[in-house]
C-alpha cells in the first residue's frame, strides 16, 4: 500500500474516491487498477479451491460473486458512505433485490415510504406480495402514521431522501430511531444525494443503497447498483442475495467505468447543485411556472430539514407548469438542449414526466395518494454551462 502523506490526518473525500483500496505496484505500476475481464480465477492446488469454497482461504472463486475490481469498488463505496463493507451489483434494482431477498422471508413486515421510484414501489408492493412479504406503505413525513405502521413489528423499512420524483425529504436520523426501537432495519436509497451530500449510515440507517447508473457512475453509460452497511449484513446478501437468488453482479467493465466516475463525483455534484439552484430561481420567477419543488429553495416546505441534512440540495428540480399536463408535453417538446430522457445524474441535462415515464407503474390512484400529481416534470440538472441550459428552459417557457 503507497503510504499516505501525513499517516495520521484521515484523508478527504474525493482522495479515498481516488486512490483507496489499490496500489499501482499490485499491477506493473499501471495508474488505473486493471480491468479483470474474467468469469473464473484459477485455483494454485484442487486443496487451494476446495479451502475457498470452505471459507478457509481468501481469494477469488468465480465472477459472479467476487472479482478484483469490484473489491476495490466496494471498498472505496464503504468508505464514501462510511460503511464497513460494500457491494457491487448489476444495477440499482440488482442491488435493491439482492438485499431484500436476503433481509425478508414470507410473513416478514416491510415498511416503506409512499413516494419511491415507479419500479421500486412496483417490487414492493406487486413481486415481494407474491413470495408471502407483507408490505405496508406510509408517509414518513407522518411520525404517527409510521409508528402505527411499526405497532406490530417490522423487519425493514425503506425510503429515498430526497425521493423519487418530487423531492420529498425524509428525516432519516428520526425515522432510523423509530424503526430502531420497533426492531426494524433502515434501508435508505441514497441514490438521489449520493455520499457527497449526505450519509445515511452517519444518522442511524444500517444499509445504504444506490443506483450507481445515476451520479455515481455520472456519465449515462452504464447500469450499476452498490449496497453499504455491516460486514456481517453485506456478506450475507453477497452470498444469499447476489450468489443465490438475483445473480445480478456488475460486469467487469461497469466497475471499471463506475470507478472512473467516482473519481470526480464530489466535483461533478457541486456543478450539479449549483447549476439545480440556478434552475429552481429561474423556475420559480417565470410568469408560466405553477410551482417548483427544490430543497435548496427558501420555499420549500422541509427546506430547514435539507439543511439540516444535506451538504448541498441536489441536482433535481420538480416542477410543474400553469396548465399542467398539456403545457408540460409542450414545454418538453419545445426544448432544443434539454434531453427528454428518463434517468438522471448524468452529464446531459435531463427532463421527463414522472406519471407517463418513471412512475407509470404506479397506479393513478397510488399517484394521487402520493403526492405525484399528472402535471409534474422533473429535471436532472446537467453539466453543460449553466447559461446554456437556463437560456433553453426560459425560451420553452417563453414559448407556450
Ligand atoms: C429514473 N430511476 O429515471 P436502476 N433507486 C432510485 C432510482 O431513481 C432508480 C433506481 C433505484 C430511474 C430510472 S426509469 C425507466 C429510469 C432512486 C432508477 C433503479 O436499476 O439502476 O435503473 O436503478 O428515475
Amino acid at each position: 500500500m503507497k503510504t499516505p502523506l501525513r499517516p495520521n490526518r484521515p484523508q478527504g473525500f474525493s482522495t479515498r474516491a481516488i486512490h483507496l483500496g489499490y496500489d499501482p505496484a499490485s499491477a506493473m505500476g499501471a495508474l488505473t487498477p486493471p480491468i479483470y475481464m474474467t468469469s473464473t480465477f484459477a485455483f494454485e492446488t484442487a486443496e487451494a479451491g476446495s479451502e475457498m469454497f470452505r471459507g478457509e482461504r481468501a481469494g477469488y472463486i468465480y465472477g459472479r460473486t467476487r472479482n478484483p475490481g469490484q473489491t476495490i469498488l466496494e471498498e472505496r463505496m464503504a468508505s464514501l458512505e462510511g460503511g464497513e463493507a460494500g457491494m457491487a451489483a448489476g444495477s440499482g434494482m440488482a442491488a435493491i433485490s439482492a438485499t431484500m431477498m436476503t433481509l425478508l422471508s414470507a410473513g416478514d413486515v416491510a415498511v416503506i415510504d409512499h413516494t419511491i421510484y415507479g419500479n421500486t414501489y412496483a417490487y414492493f408492493t406487486q413481486a415481494l406480495p407474491r413470495f408471502g412479504i407483507i408490505v405496508k406503505v406510509v408517509d414518513f413525513c407522518d411520525a404517527e402514521a409510521l409508528a402505527g405502521a411499526l405497532k406490530d413489528g417490522a423487519r425493514v423499512v425503506f425510503f429515498e431522501t430526497p425521493a423519487n420524483p418530487n423531492l420529498r425529504v425524509i428525516d432519516i436520523a428520526a425515522v432510523s430511531a423509530l424503526a430502531r426501537a420497533a426492531g426494524a432495519q433502515v434501508v435508505v436509497d441514497n441514490t438521489f444525494a449520493t455520499p457527497v451530500l449526505q450519509r445515511p449510515l452517519e444518522q442511524g440507517a444500517d444499509i445504504v443503497v444506490h443506483s450507481a447508473t445515476k451520479y455515481l457512475g455520472g456519465h449515462g453509460d452504464i447500469l450499476g447498483g452498490i449496497v453499504v452497511g455491516r460486514a456481517e449484513d453485506l456478506g450475507r446478501i453477497r452470498s444469499t442475495g447476489l450468489r443465490w437468488m438475483t445473480g445480478a453482479t456488475l460486469s467487469p467493465f461497469n466497475v471499471f467505468l463506475l470507478m472512473r466516475g467516482l473519481k470526480t463525483l464530489e466535483l461533478r455534484m457541486e456543478r450539479h447543485c449549483a447549476s439545480a439552484l440556478a434552475v429552481a430561481r429561474l423556475l420559480e420567477g417565470h410568469r408560466k411556472v405553477a410551482s417548483v419543488a427544490y430543497p435548496g429553495l427558501e420555499s420549500f416546505p422541509q427546506h430547514d430539514l435539507a439543511r439540516r441534512q444535506m451538504a448541498l440540495p441536489g441536482g433535481l428540480v420538480s416542477f410543474e407548469l400553469d396548465g399542467g399536463l398539456d403545457s408540460g408535453v409542450d414545454f418538453m417538446n419545445r426544448l432544443a438542449l434539454v434531453t427528454r430522457a428518463v434517468s438522471l445524474g448524468d452529464t446531459e441535462t435531463l427532463v421527463q414526466h414522472p406519471a407517463s415515464m418513471t412512475h407509470a407503474v404506479v397506479s393513478p390512484e397510488d399517484r394521487a395518494k402520493n403526492g405525484i400529481t399528472d402535471g409534474l416534470l422533473r429535471l436532472s440538472v446537467g453539466l453543460e454551462t449553466t447559461d446554456d441550459i437556463l437560456a433553453d428552459i426560459e425560451q420553452a417557457l417563453d414559448a407556450l
